[in-house]
């Protein structure tokens, strides 16, 4: 009868099977999180077809590139910035410009400048507009040779490298700071972003009966030396969903106020001579706690596999 088991002398058999030593933190979470799904199958008495549904969409999920809108909308990547918030103000860091989630659609790389840069290719209908500031430590000190990383959609509300219709890198750029810590950028005001209708996600959203919108926003990967690296965004003001955002990016301090300014001189090498948009936003760096701290990664990039030992 050694063969014969319950449910619960599975789930042992499961988790505490060994063979080699394996890394202790991938043991411990993964049993958690087999014993909790074991469980909700229990309890809810999810049926084969059920199960196998699901793991046929998993599949799906995974064969479509999607897994970063499913963590999105499902709230896992602003619960770790609140958990980052919560683990700095214990420490006495909670200061300068607020983090919000990177987002699945950051490509590393961009086109780098000095100062200032054109994001878009002159064919993007929309208003043009230049977003300036100056990127600073938390006491307000400018940085010069900070990196700014900037990217957002077009006016379809898709991305370059994710939609095939864009050339490499379009809306997508580094600025690194002159010697007084500014940059600026110009380009034109992106809408919100819906998720693809008739995919995985979409699938999961209309069964939840919730929407997969975002407000417009801009995204920014900001670092400087000896500096934490910051993730952010930018929303733009009066869009349906600012206080709706389905990934729950949105930050009362980071809504920005769009000034439109008449035409003027100062804009000739960004190629502007006629009224636009302006947005003026500095960023606040916090003192990094390290070396990997200050390290312009995005996510995927920073991600290390634990080590089997
Ligand atoms: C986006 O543009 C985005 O920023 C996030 C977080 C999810 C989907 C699309
Ligand atoms: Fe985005």
């Amino acid at each position: 009868m050694k063969n014969e088991f319950d449910r619960s002398e599975l789930l042992r058999r499961v988790t505490e099977a060994r063979a080699k030593d394996g890394n202790e933190r991938v043991r411990t979470i993964t049993k958690r999180v087999v014993a909790d799904l074991f469980k909700t199958i229990e309890e809810f008495e999810v049926k084969p077809v059920e199960f196998w549904a699901a793991m046929q969409w998993l599949s799906r999920l995974g064969a479509s590139g999607q897994i970063g809108l499913i963590t999105a909308g499902l709230g896992f990547d602003r619960l770790l910035d609140i958990l980052e918030d919560e683990a700095d103000a214990r420490a006495g860091l909670a200061a300068g410009t607020p983090r919000a989630i990177e987002g699945p659609l950051y490509v590393p790389g961009a086109p780098q400048s000095e100062y200032e840069a054109r994001l878009d290719n002159g064919k993007m209908p929309g208003s043009v507009y230049v977003m300036e500031g100056t990127v600073r430590d938390i006491e307000g000190n400018p940085l010069p040779g900070a990196v700014v990383d900037v990217w957002h959609a077009n006016e379809k509300g898709a991305y370059s490298h994710f939609d095939p219709s864009q050339e490499p890198y379009n809306l997508r750029r580094r600025i690194v700071t002159d010697a007084q810590g500014r940059y600026r950028f110009r380009s034109v005001l992106p809408p919100g972003y819906a998720i693809p209708p008739d995919s995985p996600t979409s699938e999961l959203f209309d069964l939840l009966g919730r929407h997969g919108n975002r407000p417009a926003h801009i995204h920014f990967l900001v670092s400087a030396g000896g500096k934490r690296a910051l993730t952010t965004q930018v929303n733009i003001p009066g869009d349906t969903y600012i206080d709706d955002d389905f990934a729950f990016a949105t930050r009362d301090g980071l809504v920005v106020t769009l000034e439109e300014v008449p035409a003027q001189g100062g804009y000739e090498s960004l190629g502007i001579d006629f009224a636009f948009t302006r947005i003026r936003f500095d960023f606040k760096l916090q003192p990094a706690a390290g070396e990997q701290d200050a390290l312009h990664l995005g996510r995927y990039e920073r991600a290390v596999a634990p080590s089997a030992a």
